[in-house]
C-alpha cells in the first residue's frame, strides 16, 4: 500500500507504520511531505488499524531537520500561522483517534520536535538527539505550539533547552519525561511494536476518547483576548525584525548569525 511520493506505509496486523521517505531534504517538514504523512492518517484512520508509528528509515542519520527553512516567508508575515503545515499537522496528530508513537532515529530538530511532543508517546534510539531552535532563526514560535513544548518537561528545563537551543541527548530527553522510552538501535523497532501491539489489544473506542479527554483537558488554558492579541503584537514585533531577516540570510549563506535586538 504505497501511493506516497514522500512516506513509505506499512500495516503490521493492526499497526499502521508511516516511514518517512524524503531523506534528500533530511525529512525537513515541507508541504509536499506534511501532506503525504497526512493522507496516510487518513487512509489509515480505520476501525482494522488500532495505532500509529511514525519512523525515519531505519539507521537515519536525521530523523526531521524540522520546518523547511525553505518555505519560512522572508519577512513581514507570521511564519507559523494556522495554516502552516507543520501546524495543521500538530492539531491533525492530537486530534488522532488512535495513539500516535513516534519511533526516533537520528537527530530531531525544531518544528520535528514540536511534532513529536505532540505524538502520544515518544519512543527512540539511545543515540538519538533533539534540539528546539527557534532562537537560531530568530523565529518568533507561536503560542499553541510553545504550549505543546512546556506541558511535558518543567518550564526550566523547557526555556533552556529553547534559549540554548542546543541539541540534547536521549539519556537528558528521557530524564526530563520528554521520551517514553530508549532503546538500543537493534531493539527499537521490536520494542515499540511490542507496545504498539499491546495497545491495540485493548478497547480502540475507550482509548479514543480517553485521548480526546487528556487532549482537551491539556489545552484547558484561559488566556484573554487582549492578551492573545498583545501577544500576536510582539510575535509580529519579532518576525518583521531584521534579526528574523539575519536569520534566514544566516542559515542559506551558511554562516553564524549576528543579532542586534532590532
Ligand atoms: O547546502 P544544500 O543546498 O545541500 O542544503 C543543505 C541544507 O541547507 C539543507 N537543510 C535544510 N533545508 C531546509 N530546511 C531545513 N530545516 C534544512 N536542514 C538542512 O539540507 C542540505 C544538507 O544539509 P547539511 O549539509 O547541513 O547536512 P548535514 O548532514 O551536515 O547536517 C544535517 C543537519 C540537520 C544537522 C543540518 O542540516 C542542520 O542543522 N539543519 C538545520 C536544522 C534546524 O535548525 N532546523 C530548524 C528548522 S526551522 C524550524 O523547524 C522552526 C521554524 S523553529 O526554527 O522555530 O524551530
Amino acid at each position: 500500500m504505497n501511493s506516497y511520493e514522500y512516506v513509505n506505509v506499512e500495516i503490521k496486523d493492526k499497526v499502521g507504520v508511516i516511514e518517512f521517505n524524503y531523506l534528500k531534504k533530511l525529512n525537513s517538514l515541507s508541504e509536499c511531505f506534511i501532506k503525504d504523512i497526512l493522507k496516510a492518517l487518513e487512509d489509515l484512520n480505520v476501525d482494522e488499524i488500532r495505532c500509529i508509528i511514525l519512523q525515519a528509515p531505519k539507521g537515519s542519520k536525521v530523523f526531521s531537520a524540522g520546518h523547511d527553512i525553505n518555505e519560512l516567508p522572508k519577512t513581514h508575515r507570521d511564519p507559523l500561522g494556522y495554516q502552516d503545515p507543520l501546524r495543521i499537522l500538530t492539531r491533525t496528530i492530537q486530534r488522532y483517534p488512535k495513539p500516535v508513537i513516534a519511533m526516533i532515529q537520528g537527530s530531531v530538530w525544531g518544528g520535528a520536535f514540536e511534532i513529536i511532543m505532540s505524538t502520544d508517546i515518544v519512543i527512540a534510539s539511545d543515540k538519538s538527539t533533539f534540539a528546539m531552535t527557534p532562537v537560531n532563526l530568530g523565529v518568533p514560535y507561536n503560542v499553541v505550539g510553545i504550549h505543546n513544548l512546556i506541558r511535558d518537561a518543567g518550564l526550566h528545563i523547557m526555556k533552556e533547552v529553547i534559549f540554548t537551543a542546543t541539541p540534547f541527548s536521549a539519556e537528558k530527553a528521557l530524564k526530563i519525561g520528554i521520551l517514553n522510552h530508549i532503546f538500543s538501535d537493534d531493539e527499537l523497532e521490536s520494542k515499540t511494536l511490542e507496545i504498539a501491539n499491546l495497545i491495540c489489544e485493548k478497547a480502540p473506542l475507550a482509548i479514543a476518547v480517553i485521548k480526546e479527554e487528556m487532549r482537551v483537558l491539556c489545552e484547558a488554558n484561559t488566556i484573554n483576548p487582549d492578551e492573545f492579541e498583545r501577544i500576536q503584537g510582539l510575535r509580529r514585533y519579532v518576525y518583521d525584525s531584521l534579526d528574523y531577516q539575519e536569520g534566514l540570510a544566516a542559515f542559506f549563506e551558511k554562516r553564524k548569525p549576528v543579532f542586534i535586538g532590532k
